[in-house]
């Protein structure tokens, strides 16, 4: 895959991304933008977002998961100065438009903190099954290291390929067999493991199986995640922590102030 380290002003609106990449995503459902947040930036929204993640876990306030997984906060935008950079950042939301091929609207963000030698591994799943979603074709997440991440500090592996598998139940991302018992197919397709430097991401669809490693080393693994969503998506009624207590109606449109378009 080509690398671009001048990339800052290619990735703008009015710098289209290279054709190459968008192909790769298109055939993929995944891929790795370099340098996509100067690094400098990634390395003091990391510095933060370690500090947010610090404080949910000392008040019982992050999310999910499972803890020895990761330290889940959700939706830090809404009152964070450095995520809301991150989540609106205008090299980030060009490229995921152009990699998704339409507008888009911010479903959620969350910081994702692997302690040190956590000992556990984010296992193979697809983000959608989550999500109390319908009308949602392109979903798209962008993951940002916001500290160096090699394999072995939890980093990230896709599934080429079989972002259009829409027929698999959810997930459980404890469960090390839970993807490949309800798939076997995708069991002994390749597997690929993207190491990023701070600043820069990978994308993927929604769809598309992923899992991230374990930390064996002795500092944390800090990223961002932040979901996009096609602006025409609908909410289905089912339980999400993002639109629990919001009063939206099985039908209605994910839209307004909580979910902006970008
Ligand atoms: O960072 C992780 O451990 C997993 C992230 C993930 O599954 C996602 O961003 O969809």
């Amino acid at each position: 895959m080509k690398v671009h380290p001048d990339s800052l002003d290619r990735y703008t609106e009015s710098h289209r991304l290279p054709n190459d990449y968008i192909e790769y995503y298109q055939a993929n459902g995944f891929v790795k933008v370099p340098g996509i947040v100067p690094r400098v930036d990634a390395l003091r929204i990391g510095e933060r977002c370690r500090a947010i993640s610090d404080e949910a876990r000392r008040t019982g306030t992050a999310q999910g998961g499972g803890m020895q997984v990761f330290t889940q906060v959700v939706n830090t935008w809404r009152a964070d100065e450095a995520v809301r950079e991150a989540v609106f950042h205008p090299n980030i939301t060009a490229v995921a438009k152009q990699l998704a091929g339409g507008a888009l609207r911010l479903w959620h963000d969350h910081i994702l903190v692997k302690e040190p030698r956590n000992e556990a591994a984010t296992e193979w799943h697809q983000d959608q099954p989550y999500w109390p979603h319908a009308n949602s074709t392109r979903p798209i997440s962008c993951w940002l290291a916001l500290v160096d991440v090699p394999a072995d500090r939890g980093s990230m592996s896709f599934i080429p390929g079989v972002q259009h598998r829409d027929d698999i139940p959810r997930q459980t991302l404890t469960d090390k067999r839970s993807l490949f018992s309800l798939a076997p197919d995708l069991e002994y397709l390749p597997k690929v493991t993207l190491p990023l430097k701070a600043g820069d991401c990978t994308f993927h669809h929604g769809r598309t199986p992923h899992m991230a490693n374990a930390n064996a080393t002795d500092d944390p693994r800090v990223a961002l995640a932040i979901i996009y969503i096609d602006t025409v998506t609908t909410y289905t009624g089912a339980d999400h922590v993002v639109t629990d207590g919001l009063d939206l109606n099985e039908g209605e449109l994910i839209a307004g102030d909580l979910f902006p378009e970008v």
